[in-house]
């Protein structure tokens, strides 16, 4: 093992060449065109990342299962290719589970490839070295799963989960490849014969034309149309056409997280700073590529201007998207449009005609005027200097070096050092911003830095709250090992929220929320050879985020912020049970 030429073995007087399941593995993932994969080595997989990597694989080795996982799972999103996460059995694999649950939830194409072991005994529970049955703790939280017993089918085996990965709804999927499939060895020219290059993975999925027309009917019947952009619609790489769709109807949109920047958030008809306005005023709203999860309130309730907590704000709903399960999943959508968000916002704009109507007058002004005092409040804030910094000085400077650098990519997390981001830092281009999505996870901060950094290979700027990079801060290692340009800008307020929580009882213990007060995260990315700066006031930082930038070396900067100026979750302090008692 170790080689990547076939071996050659005697069979009576014919010299017959043969491959092996690891060679299988790699041919099958090189023919379809992938060409990174990220992980980390053990029993049973050491040698195929070892062959991989002989064969022109980009193989990353991450410090955490988990991070490789949210690194595979972000190079989807980014690439419409499923990212490639290869792990051990059962620790291994479970560390990758979660990044697993997380892409399916997030609609990221992924796939976790876990080695296992030795069936029989895993299936007898006779207790085999990490035994465990993989295939079914995988299923809940995969968008499919696949189990690979002969080396025959591995290339069915590789084109069932790319297909599965990609197609329709992209989610992750799980492929369970057990130790003995690796050493298989069958006839290369069948075994290379048996190999399936996946022919249109994501067909296009036309829209009905009566759906467009019932779609289009309703928005022109609009006197306060919206159009909410997902993360869907980024996914999509439909930038021209949304573009299309938004400035010839001239209606207000509203980006979601990491749809900020499909359109420039400085774009006139960005509704951003007026969203709590827009909300519940509109009367028709479009979603493209968005759910109506928590993240908009399950479409309904006060954000939607209803009296109640659960109560219908009165809006009429399109929904467009791939899914056609996903309408009437939290309120009625009077028009979906199911297909793909190329296919469907195409339509639309050629169905719209040349004199498209304009929304009314009125609606425009109310939405503008709203969007100017909102500005003019947060200028008022960002130009303010106090000290110790706050997360408002602090991030004017990241906003103003993402507008100097428009390509950078910017991944951030937290609580506070997200809500604050979002806000407060604009995106010019699509596909910039990742964070922590659906679930509002923590964790994904490095790992999304590496595939970032790898795929675009662009700048790569973090945000993170000093808890978030907790969870992922021993992947600044590899950060430096590949010697990536990443920028990291740790929030540091001592703590989950803010540093000033007080153990009540007056034990030397501190409170569950707080850390080592004043830690200098800087010094842990010295330790791998990496750029590390204390920075205290916002000139400070700017001038190393701008060295960081220049020079591209690995950099991790410590913005020391105010231990008082978060808030309690951040935005979300409703959905806290006890907060919202108070
Ligand atoms: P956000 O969190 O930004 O609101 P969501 O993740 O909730 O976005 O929603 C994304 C939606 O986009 C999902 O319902 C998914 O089915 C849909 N989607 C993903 N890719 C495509 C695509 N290529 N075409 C159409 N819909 C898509
Ligand atoms: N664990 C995981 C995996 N995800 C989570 N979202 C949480 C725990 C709970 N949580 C949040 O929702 S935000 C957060 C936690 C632990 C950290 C907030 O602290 P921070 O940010 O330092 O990252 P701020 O700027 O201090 O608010
Ligand atoms: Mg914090």
């Amino acid at each position: 093992m170790g080689t990547a030429e076939p071996q050659v073995a005697a069979a009576g007087d014919v010299q017959q060449a043969s491959i092996d399941g690891f060679q299988l593995v790699i041919d099958a993932l090189k023919l379809n065109g992938i060409d990174t994969i990220y992980g980390l080595p053990g029993i049973p997989i050491t040698d195929l990342t070892r062959r991989a990597q002989a064969d022109g694989i980009r193989v990353l080795s991450f410090r955490h299962e988990q991070n490789a996982g949210y690194a595979a799972s972000i190079a989807g999103f980014l690439t419409q290719k499923p990212g490639i996460c290869l792990t051990v059995s059962a620790p291994g694999f479970l560390n990758g589970l979660n990044a697993l649950a997380h892409a399916t939830v997030n609609c990221f194409p992924m796939i976790l490839i876990s080695g296992s072991s030795e069936r029989e005994i895993v299936d007898l529970q006779q207790g085999d070295y990490e035994e465990m049955d993989q295939l079914a703790i995988a299923k809940p939280v995969a968008k499919a799963a696949f189990r690979v017993l002969h080396a025959e089918d591995i290339g069915v085996g590789i084109a069932r989960a790319i297909r599965a990965a990609v197609s329709g709804r992209p989610g992750g999927v799980y492929l369970d490849l057990p130790a003995k499939l690796f050493a298989q060895s069958i006839d290369a020219a069948a075994g290379r014969n048996s190999l399936i290059k996946v022919v249109d993975p994501a067909p296009r999925q036309i829209p009905a034309p009566e759906a467009v027309k019932r779609a289009l009917d309703l928005l022109k019947s609009a006197k306060k149309p919206l159009i909410i952009l997902g993360k869907g619609a980024a996914y999509a790489h439909a930038d021209g056409e949304i573009r299309a769709l938004v400035e010839k109807t001239g209606i207000p949109y509203l980006p979601m997280s990491m749809a900020k920047g499909l359109l420039e958030d400085t774009h006139e008809l960005c509704a951003s700073a007026a969203r709590s306005f827009v909300l519940p005023a509109a009367d028709v709203v479009m979603l493209i590529g968005a759910r109506l999860n928590w993240l908009l309130s399950h479409g309904k309730g006060k954000t939607w201007g209803g009296k109640g907590h659960k109560d219908w704000g009165g809006q009429k709903f399109i929904q467009v998207d791939i899914s056609p399960q996903e309408a009437d999943s939290n309120v009625r959508i009077d028009a979906p449009v199911v297909g793909d968000i190329a296919s469907c916002v195409l339509a639309m704009v050629a169905a719209l005609g040349p004199e498209c109507p304009r929304p009314p007058q009125e609606w425009l002004a109310a939405v503008a005027d709203k969007k100017k005092g909102n500005v003019a409040k947060m200028a008022e804030t960002l130009a303010k200097n106090p000290s110790p910094m706050n997360f408002h000085s602090a991030l004017a400077v990241v906003r103003d070096i993402v507008k100097a650098n428009p390509d950078a990519m910017l991944v951030n997390e937290g609580a506070n050092a997200l809500d604050f981001t979002r806000s407060i830092v604009d995106m010019y281009k699509p596909r910039k911003r990742i964070d922590v999505g659906t679930w509002g996870i923590m964790g994904v901060g490095m790992g999304y830095c590496v595939a970032a950094a790898v795929v675009t290979k662009h700048q790569v700027i973090a945000v993170e709250g000093d808890s978030a990079f907790g969870f992922s801060g021993m992947e600044v290692e590899t950060i430096c090992r590949y010697n990536l340009p990443v920028c990291i800008v740790i929030m540091n307020n001592n703590g989950v929220y803010k540093g000033t929580d007080v153990n009540p009882t007056g034990g030397p213990d501190v409170a569950p929320t707080v850390f080592v007060k004043g830690a200098r995260y800087d010094k842990l990315m010295e330790a791998f050879g990496g750029v590390g700066v204390h920075a205290t006031t916002p000139a400070e930082l700017r001038k190393a985020m701008e060295d960081a930038i220049r020079s591209r070396k690995p950099t991790l900067i410590n913005a020391v912020i105010d231990e008082t100026a978060g808030t309690e979750s951040g935005r979300i302090t409703s959905l806290n049970p006890s907060a919202k008692k108070k």
